[in-house]
């Protein structure tokens, strides 16, 4: 595995040792240096996680959990490691507590069946907020649908916030579960995850934070949120796609029943009953992804070896410089503007549909993500189809934002 760039520890944060370990950077696109600022949708790869994926397909890979041979065991230790690595990067109490799916939706879903379905009949309501992105809205919905249970959202304001008095109000005798993301995708807001959780357990109601753009950007100490559900996926977090995490409170997850049956989820199966297995792999029915488990744990280190205090910083500070010089374009419009957001910067400008911005974008260079952003209400509220959003990592520098804004400009002239 690569050393970790030795510049940034000594003199605080060097981007540009943070880029060169990132391959794709290198590449061009359209004849341009590639600006990536699309983060948000899918974070880009250091080498540490490609050699360690790399590592593992080569030296280890096997089945878990079930052979009593090397590679089985080895596998069976890389993957089992990874969930330690996770538990503690999440601040969790125990590894039985993490459950890997392949991604915040499935995460998010599995909750939705295997501790709301359950739980839920007519007049019972589960909260959420304007702000969510489709993989928080749909799943309720669905069990709303399948139970007679009713979906509350509580409301935002035209700077991107939440409205916390009406959301509190939202929380009735009959809020069976609130269910809200850390950081909304499409606008950056931060959302007040720790008086949402300290008002819903006032009343006894449980939280399930979306963390899906919450942990790049500064991780989470499960202990301190006190939430009872967390979901994220990796691809987002600088690691691999097709895995994720679903963190449950224990007590939880040791009521719920599994939700899709199969291997490794259980202990003895016979046609007079099955038994099935405990915390964590209840949860995990077939051969799960390992080589992706892998992928995040070296994701975690990375991101551990930076700081993400430091990251956090550096976001901010690109994100600032980049609404600043926004700002200037003509036309142009800042959609979301909360007090305190997450490295997203999501506008509009006056007489270019956000698609062709993108498209003009791309042919600089610059990849950004045009469209909903998988929240059609948050999109709704503000009465646009569509915005363009530039999202901030790691990896991004002064150049990609000045690379950015000399694109808008361009795209000002072509639609002048
Ligand atoms: N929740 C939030 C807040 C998200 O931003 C996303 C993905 C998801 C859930 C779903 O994550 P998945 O890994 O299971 O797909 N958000 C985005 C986005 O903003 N652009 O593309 C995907």
């Amino acid at each position: 595995m690569m050393a970790p760039a030795l510049a940034r520890t000594a003199v605080g944060y060097d981007t540009a040792s943070v880029r060169a370990d990132f391959p794709i950077l290198a590449r061009e696109v359209h004849g341009h240096r590639l600006a990536y600022l699309d983060s948000a949708a899918s974070a880009q790869r250091p080498r540490a996680v490609i050699e360690a994926v790399d590592h593992y397909e080569t030296h280890c890979h096997a089945n878990v959990h079930r052979g009593v041979h090397a590679l089985s065991q080895a596998a069976t230790d890389a993957f089992e490691g990874a969930r330690e690595r996770v538990r503690r990067f999440l601040n969790a109490r125990s590894a039985k507590e993490i459950i890997f799916t392949r991604g915040t939706t499935e995460a998010i879903n599995l909750v939705a069946h295997a501790w709301a379905r359950p739980r839920l009949g007519p007049g019972d309501e589960i909260l959420i907020t304007w702000l969510e992105h489709h993989a928080n809205i749909v799943p309720w919905q669905m069990a709303c649908a399948a139970t007679g249970a009713t979906l509350k959202v509580a409301p935002i304001d035209e700077r991107g916030e939440l409205r916390f008095d009406e959301f509190e109000a939202l929380l009735s005798p009959r809020t069976r579960l609130v269910a809200v993301a850390q950081v909304s995708n499409a606008l950056g807001t931060v959302l007040p995850v720790a008086r949402i959780v300290k008002a819903a357990h006032a009343r006894g109601v449980p939280v399930l934070l979306d963390g899906a753009q919450g942990v790049p950007h500064g991780g989470a100490d499960l202990q301190a949120l006190d939430c009872d559900f967390y979901a994220f996926s990796a691809h987002k977090l600088y690691g691999p796609t097709g895995i994720g995490v679903l963190y449950g409170r224990e007590a939880l997850l040791r009521e719920m029943p599994p939700w899709q049956g199969g291997g490794d989820m259980i202990l003895s199966v016979s046609f007079s009953g099955t038994t099935y297995n405990d915390l964590p792999w209840k949860f995990e029915a077939g051969t799960p992804n390992m080589s992706g488990a892998v992928g995040l744990a070296a994701a975690i280190d990375y991101l551990e070896d930076l700081g993400a205090a430091a990251v956090h910083a550096h976001e901010q500070r690109l994100l600032a410089q980049a609404t600043t010089a926004a700002l200037e374009v003509p036309g142009l419009r800042v959609i979301g503007t909360a007090a305190d957001k997450a490295a997203v910067l999501s506008f509009t400008i006056e007489g270019i549909h956000p698609h062709d911005l993108g498209t003009i974008l791309d042919s600089e260079g610059v990849a950004i993500r045009t469209g909903h952003h998988c929240a059609m209400p948050v999109m709704d509220f503000f009465g646009l189809p569509a915005t363009a959003r530039a999202s901030f990592a790691c990896y991004n520098d002064d150049a990609d934002v000045s690379q950015l804004i000399g694109a808008l400009h361009k795209a000002r002239e072509v639609f002048a």
